[in-house]
């Protein structure tokens, strides 16, 4: 018996958490997570393991020249514009088995349902696959979504170097994966992101759905501190050009800002190359990006001045050179209220738990939003970790937010007939 649309619709919550783990086969970490980093050869696997997911559930697959995947499943409006359900596959070194990955076969789910209910909509749904957002090994994150929503040109993001030097588009023409669909040419009615928490809150506050209101901006600023490479024994202290000492003021001025910011602010260092990095010689060169966020624009950017301008007389007052590029930003971002509102109506109707949340992380909702009314919806996640191979959720967790997905998305893309 098909459910009539619109009655107590859900998905199917085994076949969700076996795809994930199915996924969480490729690319496995070293400790029960993912290491799927972009553009390597296990995400050309994942990729193509979520292709014949694709195929088996009828869906048409473009490809455009950044890599994103985007599947469709046709509505019954050929002039209508397609509702998009996406997030990514590629994961941290090492990350965890649900960061992205979650969204993306949520929104797989979705469409397995629809197959299974004999549900057509009018306006066509698309399921899509961001290359590159965790910007792990290519900064910056988010930048296939970003050229897509113009931030970036493609030249910008073919450019982009791993640590060993290779470049963004020789690595994604290396995996096969590259499209022909212009960037940015697919128009959008609406955008849908399901993703994990990242954070405590709505597990501490006990609550099954996060109804995403508002993103928190970012600043990645890549700082460059030239030292003089010396004896680590036999210089004197009063000699020294010490570069990682620089480094260790600098972080901790980072950490007083965030402090002194507080709350809503954030701040911190995920990343440093020491050059040369051995034990016993004083580096010449220190590479290191300083991480802030907050949902306060103005806070944000006197965040950034406030460390830039500490950095250079830190490192004035030591001797060591100091250069400063920002290689990843976006503003806090405010998603759409009309979708909102029918995300937190779809929980209400199923009777989950929710409550309006603002997203620490960043995501592909964030460049989508700039082109097209998006939302995101969010699940809790075992004490809040996340970018670590720990992270966790529960089944349970997971169907839910699918459940509200599956709901909200047939409201914005009009069940047909
Ligand atoms: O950095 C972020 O917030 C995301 O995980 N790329
Ligand atoms: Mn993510
Ligand atoms: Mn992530």
């Amino acid at each position: 018996m098909v459910a009539a649309p619109g009655e107590n619709l859900r998905v199917n919550g085994d076949r969700l958490w076996d795809s994930l783990m199915d996924m969480a086969k490729i690319g496995p970490g070293v400790a029960g997570g993912n290491n799927r980093q972009t553009l390597t050869d296990v995400d050309k696997q994942g990729r193509d393991l979520f292709k014949s997911w694709c195929d088996a559930a009828g869906l048409t697959m473009g490809v455009d020249k950044m890599g994103t995947m985007f599947a469709t499943r046709p509505g019954t409006d050929l002039d209508a514009l397609p509702v998009y359900i996406g997030s990514h596959l590629d994961t941290q070194p090492t990350g965890g088995k649900f960061d992205g990955v979650l969204g993306v076969l949520a929104g797989l789910e979705v469409v397995r349902s629809l197959n299974d209910l004999g549900i057509e909509t009018k306006h066509p749904i698309v399921v899509t696959n961001w290359t590159n957002e965790e910007g792990a090994r290519f900064a910056p994150a988010m930048v296939a979504s970003g050229v897509f929503a113009g931030v970036h040109t493609l030249e910008y993001a073919y450019e982009r170097k791993d640590p060993d030097g290779k470049t963004f588009g020789d690595e994604l023409k290396r995996i096969g994966w590259l499209g022909d669909e212009e960037v940015g040419a697919r128009k959008m009615h609406a955008y849908f992101e399901y993703h994990i928490e990242q954070g405590p809150i709505l597990e501490a506050e006990d609550k099954q759905i996060g109804v995403v209101t508002h993103g928190q901006g970012l600043w990645w600023l890549e700082f460059t501190l030239t030292g003089r490479e010396a004896h680590t024994g036999s210089t004197p202290m009063n000699m020294r050009v010490n570069a990682g000492l620089a480094m260790g003021r600098i972080l901790e001025a980072v950490q007083t800002v965030a402090m002194d910011n507080q709350p809503g602010c954030v701040g911190g260092v995920g990343q440093v190359f020491f050059s040369p990095n051995s034990r016993n010689v004083l580096p010449g060169k220190v590479v290191f990006t300083v991480d802030i966020r907050s949902p306060d624009q103005a806070k944000l950017d006197a965040m950034r001045a406030r460390i830039e301008k500490e950095a250079a007389a830190i490192c004035e007052k030591l001797g060591v050179g100091c250069s400063v590029e920002a290689v990843g930003h976006f503003d806090p971002v405010t998603f759409d209220p009309k979708l909102v509102a029918s995300v937190r109506k779809a929980a209400d109707d199923l009777g989950y738990s929710h409550m309006d949340i603002i997203s620490g992380a960043g995501h592909d909702a964030c460049w989508t939003a700039r082109v097209a009314p998006t939302v995101m919806i969010m699940c809790p996640c075992v004490g809040g970790l996340s970018h670590n191979e720990a992270e966790d959720i529960s089944k349970e967790w997971a169907s839910a937010g699918a459940d509200v997905l599956l709901r909200a998305v047939l409201e914005t893309a009009e069940i047909a007939g």
